[in-house]
C-alpha cells in the first residue's frame, strides 16, 4: 500500500503486539538509557514542540537499538502544577481529573507517533505510588538536615496568590502569569542546594552538555572569590563585616553602605535621621530583586547619621543604606570604593560622597575614574606599589593575623524554596505539634495522601489548610493534637528525580533499588528545551549528587550527555500562539501525509539545536521524497523478478554506487549521532539519486550488489521513517522486522576514490568534465579546471569573477 496514515497505524499495532520496544534487563550491559523529559500534561494535545522534542529523539533511539543497544526509553508526565489548579479555580472541574483526562489523551498520541516509549516504565508524578517517594526524598533530606524551614522574604506573586523560586521570577515577573512580583516575609521549607555549590559548578567540566547551558549553570552558581572585613562602629560597641573581592581598593573605601532590611541598621540610625531612614526602607522593600542590582535603575539611599572605622586608616567612613546592596548576599554590607566601582562611583556622584583613587593602570591604558581593573596600589600605606592580584591577598593576611578579616568564598545560588501554599502537588510529610515541634511523618505512614475534595479559591493560603480531616492529626510522638504541614512540594521538586525511578517504577518498597540503578544509570542521552539550564537541571544534579551521600545511589551524574532541540516557529518566524494564528497542528499534517512524512521534515527541514520557521513546501517536498522512494523499491522489486541479463562482478558503475553506499552510512551514522539529522538525511536522498541512476542507466547489472544497497537504503531510513521503512521491508519480502536488522557498518576501503569525475559549469552551464584526484584541494581542483581546454574556450577574455568547487563534485566559474 501507498504510504500513508494507515501504514503508521497497521505498523504500530504490530510492534505492540510483538512489543518489538520491550526493554529485555536481562541485556543491562548493554543498556543505553534515551530520555526527553517528560510532559506537562496540559490541556492542548501534542504540539509541535512536544514532536520536535519527541520524533527526532526516538529516530535516535531506533538508530541505537539497530546499533546493538538495550535501548531504555521511557515516557511519563509531569503531572503537577500551577495550571491544573489554576484551571480548577476557573472552571470547577478537579486538577485530578483535568490531568488525567489529558494525560489519557496524550498517551494516546504519543503512542500515534509511533515511537519506541516502553509503556511499561511510565510515570506519573501525581500518583499516589510516585508521591509517596517524592516525599520519602523530603524525609531523607530533613533527617540529613537538607531540607529546613525559615522565614525569608520570598517572592510573591499577587495574581497567583504564591510563593515563586528566584528562578521563576523573570525580569521581576511572574512567570506563569507575568504580573509583577512583590516581597513577602514567610516561613518557608528550603533544600540546601548551597551545600552542594562546589561540586555542582566543578563537575560541570566532566559533563557532554552544550556549552551555552554549563555557562549559564557557572554563571547561576556564581562562584566568587574574596574576603570578610570587620568595621566598626563609631562610638558603639557594634561591628559589622563586608564582603569584598577588591581587598586591594580597601584604602580607596570612603564610605559604607548596608542593605536596608539588615538588623543592623535599626541598632545604628541615629534619632535625627530615622524618619527617612524608616521611609527608605519601605521604599526598597516595594522592589524587586532584579530592579535592585540592575545597573541601569538610578542608585538611591540614605545617610543613617552613623559613621564606621576605617580598619586600616581609623578614618570615619560614612554608613548609608541604600537598595543597591542586597541583605542575601555575602554580608549585606559593602565598603565603597567609588574610584574603582561603577555602582559606589555613580552613587558617590550623586550624594557628593568623596572619591579617592587607589589603584593606577599599568602601562598606557586609559584609566580614568572609574577605574575597574587591576593595577597597581597608590597612596595606600605599606601597600603602595604592590600589584592588585598580590595586594588583595596581603591586605587580607595582614588583617587576618588581628583577627580582623577571613578569606570567604561567596557563591549567587541561593537554598532551593520548595514550599508552595497550593494543593496540586505532593503534601509535605511533616507534622507540627504543640509540644514537639516539628515531627516527620513516619515512613510506614507515607504516603500523606492528597485529599480530593477540597476547595479551590486564590486566597494565597493552601486550600488543604481549610480541610480539617487533612490537617488534624495526632502527634505520631506525643499522641497529642497536632497539625499537618498544609503547604505542599514545587513541582521541580517531582522532576528532580523522576529518571530514577523509570527503571524501577512498579517497587512498592523504595523509591529505587539501588542495585539496579546503579547499572541503568546515569541517562546516557538527555534531550530538552534549553530553558530548563538552571532549574531543573541544577536540581536534578543537586537530588543525584544528595542521594548519593545519602548512600542511595553510586553515581555523580544524573545526565551524562544532554542535547537541546530548538524551536519551531510559524511560517511567519515568529513564536507559535494562537493570538498570532499561526499555530501548525501536527494532527493535520498526520492525516493528510502520514506521521513520517512529518518527523522526517522536522528533521531535514531544520538545524536540530536551533529549529526555525515553519515551511509548507518543505513538508511537500518530504512527501514527495517519501513517494520516490517507494516507487523506486516497486521499480526494483520489478528488476529483481526480471533481471534479464545480469553480472557477477563490480565494475565502474558498481564502484560508483558503492561508494555513495558508503558514503552514506558513514555520513548518516556520524550527523545522527550528533543530532544532526538534516545533513544525515541529505546523504540517504544521494543514495536513492544514486540507485535510480544504476536502475535506469546501467543495463546489465549485479543484482545480488544492487539489492545489498537496497537494503542498506531502508536500513538506513529505518530509524527516520519508522512506518514506511518497515512498509518497504515487508514488500521487499524480508522478515519481520527491520528494527531486529542490524545497523550497516561502512567500509573506509570503498570511500577511498583515487580520481573522481566532476564537472565543470560555466555560468551555470556545464562546459568540461574533468578527473581529478579525490584528495586534491579545492585550490589544485580550481586549477585544473580553469587549464581545461572546453573551459578555457568559454572563459577566455573575460573577468572570473568567482571560482565554486563543491568537492569531488563540481567546479561552477562566474565569469563575465
Ligand atoms: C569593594 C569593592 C571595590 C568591590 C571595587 C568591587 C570593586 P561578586 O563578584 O558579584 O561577588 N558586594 C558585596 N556584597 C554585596 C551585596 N550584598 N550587594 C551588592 N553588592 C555587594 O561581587 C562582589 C563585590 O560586590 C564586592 O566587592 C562588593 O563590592 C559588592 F573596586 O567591595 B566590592
Ligand atoms: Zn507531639
Amino acid at each position: 500500500m501507498a504510504y500513508s496514515v494507515d501504514v503508521d497505524r497497521k505498523w504500530q499495532k504490530r510492534w505492540e503486539e510483538t512489543k518489538l520496544y520491550k526493554f529485555n534487563p536481562e541485556n543491562v550491559d548493554k543498556k543505553l538509557y534515551c530520555l526527553e523529559m517528560f510532559s506537562y500534561p496540559s490541556g492542548a494535545k501534542l504540539h509541535v514542540g512536544h514532536w520536535y522534542n519527541y520524533g527526532p529523539t526516538d529516530s535516535w533511539a531506533r538508530m541505537k537499538r539497530m546499533q546493538g543497544y538495550e535501548v531504555f526509553h521511557p515516557m511519563g508526565f509531569d503531572a503537577f502544577g500551577l495550571p491544573a489548579e489554576n484551571y480548577a479555580i476557573k472552571t470547577g472541574i478537579h486538577p485530578y481529573d483535568s490531568t488525567m483526562e489529558n494525560i489519557r489523551t496524550m498517551e494516546k498520541q504519543l503512542r500515534e507517533m509511533g515511537a519506541t516509549f516502553d509503556w511499561d516504565y511510565e510515570v506519573i508524578t501525581c500518583l499516589p505510588e510516585y508521591y509517596k517517594w517524592t516525599q520519602w526524598i523530603f524525609l531523607k533530606l530533613f533527617e540529613a538536615g537538607l531540607a529546613y524551614r525559615k522565614k525569608a522574604p520570598v517572592n510573591w506573586c499577587p495574581s497567583c496568590q504564591t510563593v515563586l523560586a528566584n528562578e521563576q521570577v523573570i525580569d521581576g515577573k511572574c512567570e506563569r502569569c507575568g504580573t509583577e512580583v512583590t516581597k513577602k516575609d514567610l516561613t518557608q521549607w528550603f533544600f540546601k542546594i548551597t551545600a552542594y555549590a562546589e561540586e555542582l559548578l566543578e563537575k560541570l567540566d566532566e559533563l557532554d552538555w552544550p556549552e551555552k547551558t554549563k555557562i549559564m549553570q557557572r554563571n547561576w552558581i556564581g562562584k566568587s572569590d574574596g574576603a570578610e572585613i570587620e568595621f566598626k562602629v563609631d562610638g558603639k560597641d557594634l561591628t559589622f563585616k563586608v564582603f569584598t573581592t577588591r581587598a586591594d581598593t580597601l584604602y580607596g573605601a570612603t564610605y559604607v553602605v548596608i542593605a536596608p532590611e539588615h538588623e543592623i541598621v535599626d541598632l545604628i540610625t541615629t534619632d535625627e535621621y530615622r524618619q527617612s531612614v524608616e521611609e527608605y526602607k519601605e521604599y526598597a522593600r516595594k522592589q524587586s530583586e532584579i530592579e535592585r542590582l540592575s545597573t541601569e535603575k538610578e542608585k538611591t539611599g540614605v545617610f543613617t547619621g552613623a559613621y564606621a572605622i576605617h580598619p586600616l586608616t581609623g578614618e570615619k567612613l560614612p554608613i548609608w543604606i541604600a537598595d543597591y546592596v542586597l541583605a542575601t548576599y555575602g554580608t549585606g554590607c559593602v565598603m565603597a570604593v567609588p574610584a574603582h566601582d561603577e555602582r559606589d562611583y555613580e552613587f558617590a556622584t550623586k550624594y557628593d560622597l568623596p572619591i579617592k583613587r587607589v589603584i593606577k593602570g599599568i602601562g598606557d591604558i586609559d584609566d580614568s575614574l572609574p577605574f575597574v581593573e587591576y593595577g597597581v596600589l597608590i597612596d595606600s600605606g605599606e601597600f603602595t606599589g604592590m600589584k592588585s592580584e598580590e595586594a588583595r591577598i596581603k591586605i587580607v593576611e595582614k588583617l587576618k593575623q588581628e583577627g580582623r578579616a577571613e578569606f570567604k568564598v561567596n557563591y549567587r545560588l541561593r537554598d532551593w524554596l520548595v514550599s508552595r501554599q497550593r494543593y496540586w502537588g505532593a503534601p509535605i510529610p511533616v507534622i507540627h505539634c504543640e509540644r514537639c515541634g516539628i515531627v516527620p511523618v513516619p515512613e510506614e505512614d507515607l504516603p500523606v495522601l492528597l485529599p480530593y475534595d477540597v476547595e479551590f479559591a486564590p486566597t494565597g493560603e493552601s486550600p488543604l489548610k481549610k480541610h480539617e480531616g487533612f490537617m488534624n492529626v495526632t502527634c505520631p510522638k506525643c499522641g497529642g493534637k497536632a497539625l499537618r504541614d498544609p503547604d505542599t512540594l514545587d513541582t521541580f521538586v517531582d522532576s528532580s528525580w523522576y529518571f530514577l525511578r523509570y527503571p524501577d517504577n512498579k517497587n512498592d518498597k523504595e523509591p529505587f533499588n539501588k542495585e539496579w540503578i546503579n547499572k541503568m544509570l546515569p541517562v546516557d542521552k538527555y534531550v530538552g528545551g534549553a530553558e530548563h539550564a538552571t532549574m531543573h537541571l541544577l536540581y536534578a544534579r543537586f537530588v543525584t549528587k544528595a542521594l548519593r551521600d545519602l548512600g542511595y545511589l553510586d553515581f555523580d551524574e544524573p545526565f551524562k550527555s544532554l542535547v537541546h532541540q530548538g524551536t519551531i516557529l510559524g511560517p511567519d518566524g515568529s513564536r507559535m500562539s494562537k493570538s498570532k494564528g499561526n499555530v501548525i497542528s501536527p494532527d493535520e499534517y498526520i492525516k493528510e501525509y502520514g506521521s513520517d512524512v512529518f518527523r522526517l521534515y522536522l528533521m531535514f527541514g531544520f538545524a536540530y539545536s536551533e529549529g526555525g520557521p515553519w515551511n509548507d513546501d518543505g513538508i511537500k517536498a518530504i512527501s514527495r521524497f517519501i513517494n520516490r522512494v517507494e516507487r523506486f523499491i516497486d521499480k526494483f522489486i520489478e528488476t529483481r523478478n526480471n533481471p534479464g541479463k545480469t553480472k557477477d562482478e563490480m565494475g565502474k558503475d558498481e564502484n560508483e554506487l558503492n561508494y555513495v553506499r558508503h558514503y552514506a552510512i558513514k555520513g548518516v551514522t556520524e550527523d545522527a549521532e550528533r543530532f544532526q539529522f538534516n545533513t544525515a538525511i541529505a546523504r540517504i536522498m544521494e543514495l536513492v539519486n544514486a540507485l535510480y541512476k544504476y536502475e535506469t542507466d546501467v543495463e546489465v547489472k549485479n543484482i545480488k550488489f544492487y539489492e545489498e544497497v537496497v537494503t542498506d537504503l531502508i536500513r538506513l531510513l529505518a530509524p527516520f521513517a519508522p512506518h514506511f521503512s518497515e512498509e518497504m521491508w515487508e514488500k521487499l519480502g524480508y522478515e519481520y522486522s527491520v528494527f531486529n536488522q542490524k545497523w550497516p557498518k561502512w567500509d573506509e576501503k570503498a570511500l577511498q576514490r583515487d580520481v573522481v569525475e566532476i564537472a565543470v559549469q560555466v555560468n551555470g552551464k556545464v562546459r568540461g568534465r574533468l578527473e581529478v584526484p579525490s584528495n586534491a584541494t579545492d585550490e589544485e581542483v580550481e586549477k585544473l579546471a580553469l587549464s581545461d581546454k572546453n573551459v578555457k574556450a568559454y572563459v577566455d577574455g573575460k573577468e572570473i569573477k568567482k571560482v565554486i568547487v563543491v568537492k569531488n563534485r563540481l567546479v561552477n566559474i562566474v565569469a563575465k
